[in-house]
């Protein structure tokens, strides 16, 4: 049985991983075709996001049918022989369940739409106010109110995301157990894993208008949130040893995160946070240009390292996923410094406390799209909010550029396997979503043939929490934590200490270690020549893991 702490996690958005039939989507059997890739690379598990039959307004977040494969991405064989293949390779697969919310067009939704009591029980529908305006001035986080009206009711449904994204209503034990059964089903066919989609969203509070904010205060954490993953903890994962879970908590606080992830396992293996990756957003607002605030980054990294370590509770560790833009577009400089800054970023999540995360094409260093007009966009969010943006009068080529700035479709462009045609993805003209034009420089060929490559810097990374015991279990402790231009820390485990220090900036800089240097070595650079001394001058993202 795999430890979680001693494992690393590979993020598949299967629909822009590899098309086998040549119809411009990933599929299943591309993601068959490519572990020995992610074997390569080392990862223990693969998270899959949905690939169940779905109408995909969000991409399969939006589920018509639990217990069955889109035919977009293959059959439930093709499923079968994936699992199959992944295990004889040691890979175990994560599924990623979505219980927040249904798409409307699941049986359960068309049911209450039909007005069959039951099934309104399963969501969450209200009267409006006297004056005529939904329930509560809660906003979509995709833009727009959060209720839609049915008029044969006249009621709203609640739905936090898309309007074909109704909200559960957890509260209602039936529920519950669907969702239970559900997860039961996909234990049964050996998944090893699974990601819970926004699931601290789950248990709703009291339905009040929101004057500070969007409403997510009354919704997040909720009264609820801790009983019913217990409760699906016992009736369902918690059951089996050996399973693995991770909750994507949105704008959650860390004390609620002591208890999702507490090491007594009573709901959650570990939590996704996102409050490192709102430091370039103005507070909450996404849609805007702020430069990225270094300080309140390693203030919130380091934060939540420590006060996790405290409370016995495990993080997952991240930079990219499929709703963010790439991390070296992001926080490092994907034209001077492509190569360097990729691998300084990689380093320095890698040997964190907490199990990483590496999102497809991050190991490449793959950037944000090169997209120059709305119409190359397909993601909901984005293309609803360059609306929104223009409605609040920004012009057109202001809004624009905070999409491309900000869009998810940022890590939703095809992987890029090689330098020919569409990078290798797909043999059709057209794939579902443009491929990036430097694929030509930047592909899994290229890296593979590559000894210095950030492919294969990862792959170090990998094997070096598998190695190194420290890196996996050692106590975590920040170095220089006010320095303006560097994030140090330390891991430290009965004697062995590992000494992490990466310059997040473009120019160099002069450093004295606080640390006394003596009988450390340089285990892993990115630079050729990195040596050991108090007084450093660190180059351009450079980056040194030094280990006594
Ligand atoms: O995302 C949850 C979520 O709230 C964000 O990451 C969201 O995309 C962002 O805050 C908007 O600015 C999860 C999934 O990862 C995402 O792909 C889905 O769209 C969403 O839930 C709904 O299921
Ligand atoms: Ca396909």
């Amino acid at each position: 049985m795999k430890d979680f702490r001693k494992s690393v996690v590979y993020q598949v958005y299967p629909k822009s991983f590899y098309d086998t039939n040549g119809d411009g989507l990933g599929d299943l059997n591309g993601v068959t075709e490519k572990l020995d890739y992610i074997k390569e690379l080392g990862a223990d598990y693969i998270w899959m996001t949905p690939f169940f039959v779905s109408p995909q307004k969000d991409n399969g977040y939006d589920v018509e049918d639990y217990y069955n494969i889109d035919p977009r991405y293959g059959t439930m064989e093709d499923f079968d022989r994936l699992a199959a293949e992944a295990e004889k390779r040691g890979i175990g697969l994560m599924l990623d369940m979505v219980f927040n919310h249904t798409s409307s067009r699941n049986e359960w939704f068309q049911k209450a739409l039909a007005g069959d009591e039951k099934y309104k029980n399963y969501y969450i529908f209200r009267k409006g106010k006297e004056n005529g305006e939904p329930p509560t001035n809660w906003e979509s986080k995709f833009g727009g109110s959060a209720w839609e009206y049915v008029p044969a009711f006249d009621e709203y449904y609640l739905h936090l995301f898309d309007v074909s994204q109704p909200d559960l209503n957890w509260d209602n034990p039936e529920v519950r157990e669907q969702v239970e059964a559900v997860v039961r089903f996909w234990m049964k066919k050996g998944v090893k894993g699974f990601r819970f989609d926004v699931v601290n969203l789950i248990s709703k509070g009291s339905f009040e208008d929101d004057y500070e904010g969007d409403g997510r205060r009354f919704y997040t954490d909720g009264p609820n949130i801790h009983k019913y993953l217990q409760e699906l903890n016992e009736k369902t994962f918690g059951a089996e040893k050996g399973i693995v879970t991770v909750g994507e908590m949105s704008s959650t606080s860390m004390e609620n995160c002591f208890r999702y992830a507490s090491e007594d396992g009573k709901e959650l293996s570990m939590v996704f946070s996102f409050h490192h990756l709102k430091v370039d957003f103005a507070g909450n607002e996404k849609w805007v240009l702020v430069p990225a605030d270094f300080q309140k980054l390693k203030k919130i990294l380091f934060g939540w390292q420590s006060g996790m370590a405290e409370h016995h509770a495990w993080n997952a560790v991240f930079w990219c996923n499929h709703d963010q833009p790439r991390v070296v577009s992001r926080f490092g400089d994907e034209e001077k410094y492509w190569k360097q800054s990729a691998k300084m970023l990689g380093t320095a999540i890698h040997c964190l406390r907490g199990t990483p995360y590496v999102y497809q094409g991050e190991e490449l260093g793959m950037t944000n799209t090169d997209f120059t007009d709305i119409s190359q966009y397909r993601d909901v969010e984005s293309i609803n909010y360059y609306r929104i943006l223009q409605e609040k009068g920004l012009r057109p080529a202001d809004a624009f550029r905070i999409i491309q700035i900000h869009s998810r479709d940022n890590g939703r462009t095809p992987m890029q396997w090689d330098a020919g045609a569409n990078a290798g993805f797909t043999t059709a003209e057209e794939p579902w979503i443009g491929v990036n034009a430097n694929h030509t420089a930047v592909n899994a060929a290229a890296e593979l043939a590559d000894e210095d490559s950030i492919f294969h810097h990862y792959q170090k990374l990998i094997r070096l929490r598998k190695e190194l015991d420290v890196i996996a279990y050692g106590d975590f402790a920040p170095v220089d934590e006010k320095n303006g231009q560097i994030l140090a820390y330390k891991r430290s485990l009965e004697g062995h200490t590992l000494l992490v220090v990466n310059n997040f900036y473009g120019r160099p800089v002069k450093w004295t270690c606080p640390e006394e240097l003596e009988g450390f070595s340089c285990i892993l650079s990115n630079y050729p020549d990195s040596r050991v001394e108090r007084e450093m001058e660190l180059r351009p993202f450079e980056s040194v893991v030094l280990y006594r």
